[in-house]
């Protein structure tokens, strides 16, 4: 299997982790984003949507950082095989996606090189809500669902944990804080670079 990296990418590092948790063997193909290697022909020919993470496994190919999760972990502790609680975990990631890694990715990046603070100032309610939704959540639970460690954790992680470098400190959200710190604690973890 080809996994189709750039390490700048919370999308792509939730991949990484995955792999790693899992112990699937895979090759590096490593983008560079801001070369802009993924807006090539020649990568679009691989893969349409012109972003990482994208995974090619024979003639199978797959973007989509979520939808890449669910498809490796099947079978795996990181995702149970019961109905109710695989949908949860769906739900979760599809709320990341809509509610946090836009909101949270965009801001990152912007600080980064420096970009408007118009930029940040326009995702930063939706990010104060996602995050309140969470700190909820995970008032009463130790992990997003079923009580243990899965891909909703993994996927929810690569952002959140990035708030504050975002401009969202998390001070009001202990429980997000203490959840962090479980996940970091999880066999085989590695930091996004
Ligand atoms: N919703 C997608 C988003 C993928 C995405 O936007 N990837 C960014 C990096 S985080 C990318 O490849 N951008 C292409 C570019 O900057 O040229 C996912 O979860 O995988």
């Amino acid at each position: 299997m080809i996994f189709y990296d750039a390490p700048v990418s919370g999308n792509t590092y939730k991949v990484r982790l995955l792999l790693r948790q899992l112990a699937i063997p895979h090759q590096v193909v490593r983008i560079d984003l801001l070369k802009g290697e993924a807006r090539t022909d020649e990568f679009r020919r691989i893969n349409p949507f012109g972003r990482v993470p994208f995974i090619v496994d024979g003639d199978f190919s797959l973007g989509e950082s979520n939808a890449i999760l669910l498809h490796l972990a099947r079978g795996s502790r990181l995702l149970p095989d019961d109905a109710r609680l695989q949908a949860l975990i769906q739900q979760w990631m599809f709320f990341e996606q809509n509610q946090l890694e836009l909101a949270i990715g965009i801001p990152l990046i912007q600080q980064k090189i420096g970009g408007p603070q118009s930029t940040i100032d326009y995702y930063r309610p939706r990010a104060i809500s996602g995050l309140k939704v969470l700190e909820r959540h995970l008032a009463t639970r130790t992990f997003l669902v079923g009580e243990s460690y899965s891909v909703a954790d993994i996927s929810l992680f690569a952002y959140t944990h990035r708030a504050p470098q975002a401009g969202h400190s998390l001070e009001e959200q202990p429980s997000v804080r203490e959840w962090i710190a479980r996940v970091r604690g999880q066999r085989d973890f590695i930091e996004f670079e």
